[in-house]
């Protein structure tokens, strides 16, 4: 038995190896805050279903790359020697450059990859890419693509700013009284940071601000958005009318005169044209706590107690990510500033607007000390979509479209080359996405399952996952800098993203600027070296690299203490700190984004009707709302082959959570096996009944990998449970184009015909191997 420690996104571990396979993963002993994935992974290393040799599309192989006629998804696989496929991915890329240029490659390849500085595969394929000319590459998030185009204007600074700018929790609990949460804080997000998780410390300063004497109020259609012993007061709200309540919760603080008529006066503009809007003066609707309940669902009386209690107390309103992930995602975030703003909290210790309070080190600390990481060079390419536009610009190369004031046009994309994350995992109307698939002439991907993303691939790379390599980790704000010793040699016929680029590149006459002559273990140590001298220059010393990798791992101290954030000097004098917006203040009302004459986003926050919601007539056909949540069990769709992920389906699928009302109507009970559907799509799905959710409300967490049904009655219905075949494929507005599953409508049936099999897990067929 061999004992390796390591760090993942879900915490540190010791892996345990038997003959060079890893038969356990234990937490590091004394770490009570671990994740419970780690121990499940096992089973997913050691899959049938691993991936461990290249593998090329049948159809692809006999017919070479064919335009829109693919059947990706659907055809056989033939195995292939690495030589083969690297000489076939460069040919294959320098066709495509040649012929069509650079800006046909698209290498977005948004999402999640792997804990590690120098094996990010993001990292790595962009570096790559950008040593053969350059690529169409994705803007924004799915994680937060409304709050990131909306801030700059309101607030200004880049597009995540907030995450250090928000109400941080050392001064929640110091100076803090109310925190209230729009969508909770839940615990199961907490498991996790991007980059590799030391210690989570997310919980431990929630009791504290708890034990201090601080109220929680979480405004969200689960109570189990906030851990059980904050004591918090639920309010459940019908999803997607948060600004609803946010504006009726602004009506009372004005018609009180609650709002802090000075900090709106000095520090923002436009609150005069917004406070018109709010009193109903032009459009005959003042935004009184009865109109708000009459479209949340939210008790009138509750709101005007929450209204008088933020206009009184020292109070942080908290935005989870979420309720922007929805029709018009950006209104609650921009009506949560202004909300703020009127309270007379932001600006103050304690009080103000926080994002994601609750995920990952969010408001844990704002910064830690910088690590290196793998450059990535510059891109020659300066063409970029909005990353949850992939499916349209596939289906419409040359197609307009609109995006934050600009009017752009889609590139002519024939090459996809994906390296971490997976569309066909984050993507909404999944359907949409099969058929808008087929168009690329290529696509190649790298992964170590035969998981959707390679299940729809031409060319594939089987890849070594974290414990097969060694790395270096470090997560945002965290302060371990953390070895990641490699546990065991990837399975014969896997390499490293790494080694595969690096064949590649070799073939393409790059291979030097794309190594630049280092080894992946040579590259781990300059960066290692690299961190050292930075933090040196900052005066602080690190453990030379024996005694790093020794110790595995090194603690660092709090990078900067908490401060006041730029709030504080804004209220203290704006004319000497201004904001970076166009007026140097918060912009209640944006004369920029008015120019652009957006109806889906005016000039201020205003309350628009989802395009799906309980209170839309299409509830006369599906009248339930579905919420596709993050996974307890997982990292999105990774280890959803774990046995964390495995133990917790229902009926061999992914649970989904009713209210016991919504589940009597329907004659269902505990266990069932259910088929969730609307105009877009359909699933399978096992019923829990829960108490703990507004009626009306169906929750499923993401995540489950895609697996359609190929043919017959219930052709293309998922039969794991993957809740976007159900959602819609729809910017949030013309302003950031970003994704909406969050505003989702469906009905959900006893599932009476002849049960399919859930084959997520059962490799496609392969068929012989090339030049054998
Ligand atoms: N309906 C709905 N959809 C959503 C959301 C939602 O709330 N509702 N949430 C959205 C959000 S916030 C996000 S961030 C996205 C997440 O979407 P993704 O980030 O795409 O999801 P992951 O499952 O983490 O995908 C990571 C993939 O990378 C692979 N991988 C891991 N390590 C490596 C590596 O080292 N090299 C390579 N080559 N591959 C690797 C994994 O096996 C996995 O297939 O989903 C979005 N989609
Ligand atoms: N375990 C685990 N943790 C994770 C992740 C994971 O995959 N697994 N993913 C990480 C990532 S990439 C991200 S981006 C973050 C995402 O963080 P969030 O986006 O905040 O997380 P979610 O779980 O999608 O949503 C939180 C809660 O919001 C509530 N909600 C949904 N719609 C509405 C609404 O309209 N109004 C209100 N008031 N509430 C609503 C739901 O009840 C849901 O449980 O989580 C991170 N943490
Ligand atoms: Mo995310």
């Amino acid at each position: 038995m061999d004992i390796t420690r390591t760090a993942l996104h879900w915490g540190r571990y010791d892996v345990v190896a038997d003959g060079g396979r890893v038969v356990e993963v234990r937490p590091v002993p004394g770490d009570t805050t671990v994740s419970a994935i780690g121990p499940g992974m096992p089973e997913a290393l050691n899959a049938p279903y691993r991936l461990t040799e290249p593998m090329v599309r049948k159809g692809w192989l006999d017919d070479g790359p064919k335009r829109g006629t693919n059947h990706r998804g659907s055809e056989p696989f033939v195995a292939v020697s690495w030589e083969r496929a690297t000489e076939l991915a460069a040919s294959e890329l320098r066709r495509v450059i040649d012929t069509h240029g650079n800006e046909a490659i698209y290498g977005g390849s948004y999402g999640w990859g792997s804990a590690g500085r120098f094996h990010h595969p993001q990292s790595q394929i962009h570096r790559f890419l950008r040593s053969l000319g350059g690529y169409t590459d994705s803007t924004g998030s799915y994680s937060v693509g409304a709050m990131e185009v909306i801030l700059p204007h309101v607030i200004g600074g880049d597009p995540w700013s907030i995450w250090q700018r928000g109400t941080m929790w050392p001064d929640i609990a110091e100076h803090g009284e109310l925190v209230v949460s729009f969508g909770g804080m839940a615990t199961k997000n907490a498991q996790l940071n991007p980059g590799g998780q030391g210690r989570s410390e997310q919980l431990e300063w929630q009791r504290r601000a708890r034990a201090a004497g601080v109220r929680f109020v979480t405004v969200s259609p689960l109570a189990g958005d906030t851990a059980a012993d904050l004591d918090a007061q639920w309010l459940p709200l019908r999803p997607g009318t948060d600004v609803a309540v946010m504006l009726a919760l602004a009506y009372v603080l004005q018609a009180e005169g609650l709002h802090d008529r000075e900090f709106l006066a000095t520090c923002c503009v436009g609150y005069d044209r917004f406070e018109r809007y709010v009193r109903g003066l032009d459009d005959g609707r003042p935004k009184t706590p009865a109109w708000a309940e009459s479209i949340s669902g939210v008790d009138a009386d509750a709101i005007v107690d929450l209204a008088r209690e933020m206009g009184t107390r020292r109070t942080a309103v908290n935005l989870s990510w979420s309720i922007q992930r929805q029709d018009h995602g950006e209104q609650p975030y921009w009506m949560g500033v202004v909300l703020a703003a009127m309270s007379g909290s932001l600006g103050r210790p304690g009080g103000g607007v926080a994002s994601g309070l609750g995920i990952n080190k969010t408001g844990v600390r704002a910064r830690r000390w910088p690590v290196a990481s793998l450059p990535q060079g510059t891109n020659a390419v300066s063409t970029s979509i909005p990353v949850a536009r992939i499916a349209d610009a596939l289906l419409e190369p040359g197609g307009a479209y609109e995006y934050n004031g600009e009017r752009r046009t889609y590139p002519d994309l024939r090459l996809v080359y994906w390296a971490g994350g997976n569309p066909f995992h984050h993507h909404q109307d999944l359907n949409k996405l099969a058929q808008a698939w087929q168009q690329p002439e290529t696509v190649i991907a790298h992964d170590s399952w035969w998981n959707p993303l390679t299940r729809f691939a031409d060319i594939v790379f089987p890849v070594a996952t974290a414990v097969e390599r060694r790395d270096i980790a470090a997560g945002a704000s965290d302060l371990s800098l953390m070895a990641m010793e490699r546990a065991v040699a990837p399975p014969e016929g896997v390499r490293t993203d790494y080694d595969a680029f690096a064949g590649i590149a070799d073939l393409l006459g790059v291979g030097k600027e794309f190594t630049e002559g280092r080894t992946a273990d040579e590259w781990v140590d300059e960066l290692y070296e690299r961190t050292r001298r930075t933090f040196a220059d900052l005066g602080l010393e690190a453990p030379g690299a024996a005694e790093f990798w020794r110790a595995g791992g090194f603690e660092t101290p709090e990078f900067t203490s908490v401060v006041a954030g730029d709030f504080g000097r804004l209220r203290d004098d704006p004319d000497r700190h201004p904001l970076s917006t166009p007026s140097g203040r918060i912009e209640i009302f944006s004369e920029r984004i008015a120019g652009f004459g957006y109806d889906d986003c005016p000039g201020h926050p205003v309350w628009l009707e989802p395009h799906e919601w309980l209170g839309a007539a299409a509830t006369a056909t599906y009248p339930l709302h579905l919420l596709s949540n993050q996974p307890s069990t997982r990292l999105h769709s990774q280890y959803d082959g774990g046995r964390l992920s495995r133990e917790s389906k229902v009926a061999g699928r992914e649970p989904i959570a009713m209210h016991p009302d919504d589940a009597a109507r329907r004659g269902l009970g505990d266990g069932d096996l259910v088929r969730v559907f609307n105009d877009r799509g359909s699933m399978l799905a096992g019923l829990r009944v829960d108490s703990g959710q507004r009626p009306g409300v169906a929750v499923i967490a993401t995540g489950a990998w895609f697996d359609p049904e190929p043919a017959g009655a219930y052709a293309r219905m998922c039969r794991h449970g993957n809740p976007n075949v159900l959602t819609r494929d729809q910017g949030t507005s013309r302003l950031a184009q970003a994704p909406a599953p969050g505003s989702t409508l469906v009905e959900i049936e006893r599932f009476d015909g002849a049960v399919p099999p859930v084959r997520a897990f059962v490799p496609p067929e392969i068929i012989g191997r090339d030049g054998a």
